[in-house]
């Protein structure tokens, strides 16, 4: 099944998978976890499109050993997983709960015993509820309560783990989870949640600087951007193609890699609000790898009299993208983009760039098992394609020094539920059994043809 054609990654690569710890673990009562502002929403009628929690998900809180062999058998260097704020610190302040840690502890230990690098995401999402209940991500005092619980979980990990990774995409918390109020905490400030952007920033920073004075070990962040594509040649579409790059991609990526923040005045504003004296040293702080999440350029044209982002004062609008598939969630797939994407960010950024990581990239279609197997036909298509993608891009000169599959298994999929499936392995919603798919199978090929 392996196409022989696939071109040879340089020494050394590393090959991988990811998940994130509300989306699998499940057991959200056990062990002291607390509530995160995840397990709150979801309760929260109509915000989940099927009703659904994570209170069991793929309940990799009690089968990880079930999941460290399926990693095993696919041969992956790296495994991305998330520690759970909520496990550690249950109202997300105060002492270590001992039994959250034990659980990482276990399983990074496994991790370990297999020949697989962990790769800990310290923030996936789960912010502790009473930090929420506190103002969240709009507060200050929220980056530095994070960097309090990176302490911690350095304290008893961090012996064993020598590569992390602060946050998972701050972009979507800014823009989803406080600007549109489509993913937790689920609120609509619209421009009003700039100041999230700059407080994940800080905290990214601050907890850079606690991993620094804790020892040796490897850290970056992991942001998701997009390529950003005018839909057409007019000024008005690349002013507001401009203007959402910058919203999308630039204020999350400049502090870390330029100088400070991006011109925000075509938004209306003369700088990043919360920001204060030294902030900026904070979260330029050096890292070792730049993580990049990927699923999909984005065609973007001026806002259109009338239209929701016309009614909220900005420029842009995203609209259609034609001729080309789409994935069982509506994404396009343009496997050039992240080829393109990739080169733009080193022509961008160039030395400060530090070498890249693709830390998630993957798709969802609907999946079904037909005699015990999953011909996920579509998603082998997406992937192979993204990863001559990023072939391509090293041979222009981009440093990437990993991809990292989104995802291992089946798992909730935030304000989709279960509606929408990207595993490796097929997750079944009533008995938990895990079923690899074809993609398990090409994916565990070509990782096996690389390490030749
Ligand atoms: C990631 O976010 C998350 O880190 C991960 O937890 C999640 O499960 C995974 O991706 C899959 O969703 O409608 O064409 O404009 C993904 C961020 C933001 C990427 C929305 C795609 C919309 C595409 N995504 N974006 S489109």
């Amino acid at each position: 099944m392996v196409d022989a054609r696939m071109p040879e990654f340089p020494r050394g690569f590393r090959w991988g998978a990811a998940t994130a710890a509300f989306q699998v673990e499940g057991s959200t009562g056990a062990d002291g976890r607390g509530d995160s502002i995840w397990d709150v929403f979801a309760r929260m009628p109509g915000r989940v499109v099927d009703g659904s929690n994570a209170d069991v998900a793929a309940d990799g809180y009690r089968r990880w050993r079930d999941d460290v062999a399926l990693l095993a058998e696919l041969g992956v260097d790296d495994y991305r997983f998330s520690i759970a704020w909520p496990r550690v610190q249950p109202t997300g302040s105060g002492p270590a709960n001992e039994a959250g840690l034990d659980h990482y502890a276990r399983f990074v230990d496994a991790l370990l015993e297999v020949g697989i690098r962990p790769v800990p995401t310290l923030y996936h999402w789960d912010l502790p509820q009473p930090l929420e209940d506190a103002g969240g991500w709009l507060v200050r005092d929220t980056a530095a309560r994070f960097a309090d619980y990176v302490e911690l979980v350095l304290g008893r990990l961090g012996d064993r783990v020598g590569h992390w990774i602060t946050l998972n995409e701050p972009a979507m918390t800014t823009l989803q989870g406080y600007a549109l109020g489509t993913l937790a905490p689920g609120h609509a400030l619209m421009m009003g949640a700039l100041p999230t952007a700059h407080h994940q920033l800080l905290a990214h920073g601050l907890a850079v600087g606690a991993i620094r004075a804790a020892g040796e070990a490897e850290v970056g962040i992991v942001n998701n951007h997009t390529l950003v594509v005018p839909a057409s040649d007019d000024d008005g579409d690349l002013v507001a193609a401009g203007a959402f790059d910058a919203v999308y991609n630039r204020i999350f990526a400049d502090p870390l890699l330029a100088s400070g923040y991006p011109d925000l005045s075509g938004l209306g504003l003369e700088r990043m609000p919360g920001l204060e004296d030294g902030d900026l040293d904070v979260i330029a702080a050096p890292i070792d790898f730049y993580g990049l999440n990927f699923y999909n350029p984005t065609r973007v044209a001026a806002a259109s009299a009338g239209s929701a982002f016309a009614a909220a004062g900005l420029p842009f609008e995203p609209v259609e993208y034609p001729g080309v598939p789409v994935t069982g969630f509506g994404w396009p797939v343009v496997p050039d983009a992240l080829t393109e994407l990739l080169v733009t960010l080193r022509s961008d950024y160039g030395d400060a760039l530090p070498p890249v990581v693709i830390t998630e990239n993957g798709a969802s279609y609907p999946d079904d098992v037909v005699d015990g197997r999953v011909h996920d036909a579509e998603r082998i298509a997406y992937l192979d394609g993204h990863v001559r993608a990023v072939h391509a891009a090293i041979e222009r000169g981009v440093d990437v020094r990993g991809y990292l599959v989104w995802s291992l298994i089946d798992n909730f999929e935030w304000a989709d539920g279960y509606t929408q499936r990207f595993g490796l392995v097929h997750l079944d919603l009533d008995t938990e059994e895990r079923t690899r798919k074809d993609s398990f199978d090409w994916y565990r090929e070509l990782i096996a043809a690389q390490h030749g």
